[in-house]
């Protein structure tokens, strides 16, 4: 194998001609974005178009100060610290195409457990104008069903009682606002980019709802002084495997310890709401509007929850990607009809092509050969992601009395998965916060089909609903009698 370099400041001239190295010198960048939780996600969509903008034309001013917060996060901290922030994106496309990138717009990276008053610190300094946030649905400790912030979360607690070590984002964000006031200083804003409903909106009523109980009188400073855009992000991130590391090495000569996968789309649409003047990401494709629901929908409803029905419904038939499952006539024949049938009519959005061509396109992005994009990453707590993701489409179509039949199947179908055995009797691992109940459910359900929909605390009254119920006890007695495959093509005709 030919000599493959180390990835890191010193070595980025040395990498061959066709990866793409930044173009500008890195020492010059100010970090005004203080990003917390550097994901694969993060890397291939923010940290990408901060360093098109830099790359493009050369805005320095806008630079990422990467955090990370939890325990689970000391191996990509430890991996950017020894790259200097560097890594590479590693872009597949349908026909083949690959491209190696490396991106250079995180130029410092601090570590919450290891030194919590730096991060505070940091997050005070008035360079910082925006705090952007990919800390997934636990993150922002919410009750289930109401989507209230859980001020007695156990993390959130912990905060309450050691204000100076925090571990949650709220903890954080409360000291760094308390030192900016005491120093009149100026606010920012607060970006989040995860997949969740209004998740700007909904970060600032659990912030509000936090300081209100740590810190009364900061809420008028931060309600004066920050703001909250609500935002659409989608970029699909497969976990990055160890062939991905041993191809960049062979074919591009890179040696990064954690590189990142990802297809050639990209999409991210911004609330139009800055504390400070807003970025100029518009230049590299970024889309500012002043109505952000048509966008969201869009998104959760159509891609997020493509995904978890492909991931529950290929799980159970022994595929285990989602190239393999969208190749699969039977399976995208049900997709289809679900999206068509049950969704569309849920999204208002008054420009019809765009879900239209979102929705072809979506079909494309799925079967890509290149991105293996495992369902077990797809499956990992679908008990956040279905009411998300599916329960809106059922409660608006059920308001309308309009057609359930598919969604009454899919939960059926995770009903069965929750069983952990596929068609083929391999078992695979239900990897869910509430895994307890969810397995302990699928056993009753056996005996008695509407155990499983009456856990309260994610599908709310949802057992109550006749016309969703009679579908859902025909799929799941279907499913319970024949495999996953057959009960599609049965559902499919019928
Ligand atoms: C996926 C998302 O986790 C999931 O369930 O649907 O991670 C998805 O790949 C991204 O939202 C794509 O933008």
């Amino acid at each position: 194998m030919a000599k493959s370099y180390y990835l890191n400041a010193e070595n980025l001239t040395l990498l061959p001609k066709d990866v793409a190295i930044p173009s500008y010198d890195r020492n010059q960048i100010n970090t005004s974005i203080l990003h917390i939780g550097v994901s694969n996600f993060h890397r291939s969509h923010q940290a990408y178009y901060v360093h098109e903008l830099i790359d493009k034309y050369k805005e320095l001013n806008y630079g990422i100060c990467g955090v990370d917060l939890l325990e689970s996060d000391r191996k990509i901290y430890s991996v950017l610290k020894d790259q200097d922030g560097l890594f590479t994106l590693y872009t597949k496309e349908n026909n083949g195409a690959h491209k190696a990138k490396i991106i250079g717009s995180i130029v410092e990276y601090f570590y919450g457990p290891e030194n919590p008053l730096a991060v505070i610190e940091k997050m005070a300094n008035p360079n910082i104008e925006i705090i952007s946030l990919t800390i997934a649905e636990d993150g922002y400790h919410l009750k289930e069903i109401t989507g209230e912030f859980d001020i007695n979360h156990p993390a959130v607690t912990e905060d309450i009682k050691n204000p100076f070590s925090p571990k949650t984002v709220f903890g954080y964000l409360t000291q760094s606002f308390k030192l900016r006031k005491l120093r009149n200083l100026p606010g920012c804003t607060i970006l989040s980019c995860d997949n969740i409903k209004s998740n700007g909106d909904t970060m600032r009523q659990s912030l509000y709802n936090y300081v209100s109980k740590t810190e009364p009188d900061l809420l008028d400073w931060i309600k004066a002084n920050t703001s909250f855009p609500n935002t659409m992000v989608d970029r699909i991130t497969p976990i990055t495997n160890s062939a991905d590391i041993q191809t960049l090495k062979e074919d591009f000569f890179i040696d990064d310890q954690w590189p990142v996968v990802c297809e050639a789309f990209s999409q991210w649409v911004i609330e139009d709401k800055f504390i400070h003047s807003r970025p100029v990401w518009d230049k590299v494709g970024v889309q500012y509007t002043d109505n952000i629901t048509p966008f969201e929908n869009m998104k959760l409803r159509l891609l997020n929850a493509s995904h978890t029905i492909l991931g529950i419904l290929g799980t159970l038939h022994g595929y285990k990607t989602v190239y393999e499952t969208s190749k699969d006539e039977d399976f995208m024949l049900f997709l289809k009809k679900f999206l068509d049938n049950e969704v569309t009519p849920t999204l208002t959005d008054s420009d019809k092509e765009r879900i239209e061509s979102y929705k072809k396109n979506l079909i494309f992005r799925f079967r890509n050969p290149h991105i293996n994009d495992q369902l077990f990453r797809i499956c990992q707590e679908s008990s956040a992601k279905i009411p998300l993701f599916v329960l809106p489409t059922i409660n608006h179509q059920l308001a309308n009395d309009k057609n359930v039949k598919s969604a009454a199947f899919i939960i059926a179908a995770w009903a069965k998965y929750n069983d952990g055995v596929d068609d083929n009797d391999h078992p695979y691992d239900i990897i869910d916060t509430k895994s307890g109940t969810l397995i302990r459910t699928a056993a009753l359900s056996i005996q008695n089909p509407l155990k499983f929909i009456e856990i309260k605390s994610i599908f709310d009254d949802l057992s109550t609903k006749e016309d969703f119920v009679t579908h859902y006890l025909e799929a799941l007695s279907l499913l319970r009698e024949n495999t996953v495959k057959s009960s599609i093509q049965m559902w499919n005709v019928s």
